[in-house]
């Protein structure tokens, strides 16, 4: 060899980059009930294959199939529709918002609805997130008002955040949803020690952090795995790995590791993956794991497997760094078609009716929308005010935001 002897440096590359055709050859599909339940007790050693596959509750056909399905009746499977296509309506309102100048800034969840809105319902009240910007359905699922969250995103006088927030980086003790920080991987060193402090004081409620696949190359995601693992912490640990973090393919964060998911063997954590485009195998996964963390038994780490379909933010242009049909290739299909399927497979739903909950879900989005924009938007209307500025940080205001605050005259 020309090279016999001399050092090559490695860096991953997608298969595929724009103009090529899209190809997810390499992503292992299991079959649709083909991963087995483990007891929540098990012993983390003998599942280690199970961060290795992919547990799905939904087959082509819209069977729920296997020993993970079952746990949800037809009216709560409806309500979740309702809760993802509710997500995926107000997402196109606002980014069209963005465009029209209203807001500076959107970001998108099409093709992931199912792992924030599935997820919620697997937690009882008093839980706490640690999201990412990318879970608004822990919101939506929880009945946290849309209004509101639009009054944020327009940081108009509505805002409950007063206008000291990023668009999108919403906060609500009340629905469990910890304040939204840009700085990515802070979620979990926030999480794990939430739900140590938890354990500490005996309490009852459990916690659950979020990264995304990229971000877990931060080095608080090792530290957090570290914590969660000795002090057996009541946490579940989501990776949301959407195949991509802007325009950097998941392989770069990914290694050498196979999956996401393995990294969590490593620390002795139960790992699971599962089909993240699935609402019922999402909603079974995350029950087990945080039945594990209520009864002492520790964390679970789950990698969600699924596909960002939209663009990364409303700053972002996909089409720079990937195929333009590379979603249409997805292989584990649209979350909200397939869950469509699965009630009218049931006999619980149809086409009409679901072309009418569109028509109703759209009109009660436009509602809340013209409410939020009746208090302002980011450059018209009602405005949080200058003063609020220097509120709610210090008990007792330093003397220098006191004489900011004369300067500025309010
Ligand atoms: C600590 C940190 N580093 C870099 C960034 C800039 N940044 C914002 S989003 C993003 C990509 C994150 O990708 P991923 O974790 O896969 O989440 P996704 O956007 O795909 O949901 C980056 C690098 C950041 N916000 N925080
Ligand atoms: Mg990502």
């Amino acid at each position: 060899m020309a090279d016999a002897g001399l050092l090559r440096f490695h860096v991953p590359e997608p298969e595929v980059r724009p103009g090529g055709t899209p190809d997810f050859s390499n992503v292992t599909i299991p079959k649709a009930g083909s991963v087995p339940r483990p007891e929540i007790d098990v012993d983390p050693q003998i599942i280690r294959d199970m961060a290795f596959s992919i547990i799905r509750v939904l087959n082509r056909a819209g069977e729920a199939v296997g020993p993970w399905a079952g746990l949800l009746t037809d009216e709560e499977l409806l309500e979740g529709l309702r809760h993802m296509m509710t997500l995926r309506t107000f997402d196109a309102r606002m980014q069209m918002a963005q465009r029209q100048g209203k807001t500076s800034f959107y970001m998108q969840h099409l093709g992931e609805e199912a792992v924030s809105c599935a997820f919620r319902k697997a937690l009882q009240a008093g839980d706490m997130n640690f999201p990412t910007y990318r879970q608004a359905g822990l919101l939506i699922a929880d009945g946290y008002p849309m209004v509101t969250m639009m009054n944020q995103i327009y940081s108009n006088e509505a805002d409950p955040l007063k206008g000291r927030q990023l668009p999108i980086m919403y906060s609500s003790k009340e629905h469990g949803f910890f304040s939204i920080s840009g700085n990515l991987a802070t979620q979990y060193i926030q999480a794990v020690g939430w739900a140590m402090a938890s354990a500490i004081s005996n309490d009852t409620r459990i916690a659950a952090g979020w990264i995304g696949d990229g971000s877990t190359a931060e080095s608080d995601f090792h530290s957090a795995l570290v914590f969660a693992s000795t002090y057996k912490a009541p946490v579940i640990l989501n990776v949301v790995n959407n195949q991509w973090a802007i325009s950097t393919f998941q392989g770069i964060a990914r290694g050498g590791s196979g999956t996401f998911a393995a990294r969590g063997l490593g620390f002795g954590i139960p790992a699971l993956r599962v089909d993240g485009n699935d609402y019922l195998a999402v909603h079974a996964v995350a029950k087990w794991a945080a039945e594990r963390a209520r009864k002492n038994l520790g964390p679970t780490l789950v990698e969600y497997v699924t596909y960002r379909a939209g663009a990364h933010s409303s700053s972002d242009d996909p089409s720079a760094y990937r195929p333009k049909a590379e979603s249409d290739a997805w292989p584990l299909g649209d979350p909200v078609i397939r869950l469509k399927n699965h009630l009218i497979h049931k006999g619980a739903w149809s086409e009409e009716r679901h072309t009418q909950a569109e028509a109703e879900i759209l009109e009660t989005v436009i509602a809340a929308q013209k409410e939020a924009e009746g208090h302002g938007t980011l450059h018209a209307g009602g405005k949080p005010s200058t003063r609020d500025m220097f509120e709610g940080l210090y008990e007792e205001m330093p003397p220098h935001l006191r004489r900011q605050r004369q300067q500025a005259g309010v």
